[in-house]
């Protein structure tokens, strides 16, 4: 593949900033399986404490993230409530069938990324019937990747976490992004999360560290959140090079990671509004530009790998998503207001290279 100078394929393709990598030269160590790396303790306590829950878990990706949290959670024979094409079903390769023995029933969402309270009350099982897999847990995505990034707020959460304890069961939040979510809405963290149970977020997306996502919950979750962290091999030792940038991270203000996704929201707009104008482009409203993600299609789809193709010979990387004919583009740290307007440029004449657009290009 062509090498792409602006690659919006994912926010999981950001670099670590200098002083990242710094910090992880210079980062204390110890063993963390036997509990002793120092740095990956303070950044469990750093997450704890920023996400309101008693305890935390570094945990090599939001993926083991997730599985780890099913597992702590979930029994055989369990079954999971969570959104169509949710992150833990639809792209952690049936993790939660082939490990946990978990089955998942799957509700629709609307344009704001919600599940319906009253459709996730009834799709809980009979507890009394053989017949029945077990309901074990609700799932939510905060943001919610396939409505394009939505945020969904804390009053939201609360509404799903009362209907998840009513039937018995906890709250899993899938918050990859979750610290976008929280700048999007100007809620902190601790709020999106206070009614959850438990909760993955990633390290390694938007805020740009190399690698690792972080589990929170209860002491007694995580201890069995720890164990299932073993059994999948995730168990690292001198883990502290990995944790050290997560605590550059998730400092607060402008010294950390966290309020500069502001600039990625508005660089997603920008790019939104610009797609939007481009004849050829379709179904992309900018005003549902509320996170990183941009999600378009082609007003003919069948040529959406070759534009992209084209695309990436102009240096520019996008993705063919999952579940339509959409293309994605996520913003992200190293992304500037310069490479979005670059970005524009590319895709009217990937667009023209593929027939789509006659008209000439501006530049
Ligand atoms: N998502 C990746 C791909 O797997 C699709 C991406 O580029 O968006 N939850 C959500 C909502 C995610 O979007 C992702 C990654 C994960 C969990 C898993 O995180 P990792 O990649 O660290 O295992």
């Amino acid at each position: 593949m062509a090498r792409l100078s602006i690659d919006l394929r994912s926010d999981t393709v950001t670099h670590p900033t200098p002083e990242m990598r710094r910090a992880m030269a210079e980062a204390e160590l110890g063993d963390d399986v036997f509990g002793d790396d120092p740095t990956v303790i303070e950044l469990e306590q750093r997450a704890a404490e920023l996400t309101g829950k008693e305890a935390a878990l570094f945990v090599p990706s939001g993926t083991m993230g997730n599985l780890a949290s099913l597992m702590a959670h979930v029994p055989r024979g369990g079954e999971i409530i969570g959104g169509e094409g949710n992150h833990s079903f639809a792209h952690e390769a049936a993790n939660y069938a082939v490990v946990v023995g978990a089955a998942m029933k799957l509700l629709p969402w609307d344009d704001a990324g919600r599940m319906d309270p009253p459709t996730i009350r009834a799709a809980f099982r009979h507890p009394d019937d053989p017949h029945d897999p077990v309901s074990a847990l609700v799932m939510l995505e905060n943001t919610h990747a396939d409505s394009m990034g939505q945020p969904l707020p804390s009053s939201y959460v609360e509404d799903i976490a009362e209907v998840a304890h009513a039937g018995g069961v906890p709250l899993h939040v899938d918050g990859a992004r979750i610290f976008n979510a929280a700048v999007a809405l100007g809620e902190p963290v601790g709020a999106l999360l206070a009614a959850a149970d438990s909760a993955t977020f990633c390290l390694s997306k938007g805020l740009s560290c190399p690698v690792g996502s972080v589990v929170v919950g209860t002491r007694d979750f995580i201890w069995r959140a720890r164990r299932a962290r073993k059994l999948l091999g995730g168990g690292m030792r001198q883990a502290g090079v990995l944790a050290a940038p997560g605590l550059i991270a998730l400092r607060d203000g402008p010294a950390g990671m966290v309020e500069r996704l502001a600039e990625d929201h508005a660089n997603a707009l920008r790019l939104a509004q610009g797609l939007a104008q481009i004849p050829g482009v379709t179904a992309l409203d900018p005003a549902r530009v509320r996170t990183n993600f941009v999600f378009f299609e082609l007003s003919r789809p069948e040529l959406r790998l070759r534009f992209l193709e084209a695309l990436a010979g102009h240096g520019v990387g996008m993705i063919d998503y999952p579940g339509g004919d959409r293309i994605r583009a996520l913003t992200h740290y190293g992304i500037e207001q310069r490479d979005i307007d670059e970005a524009l440029v590319a895709v009217r004449r990937a667009l023209s290279d593929v027939g789509l657009a006659p008209s000439p290009i501006a530049a």
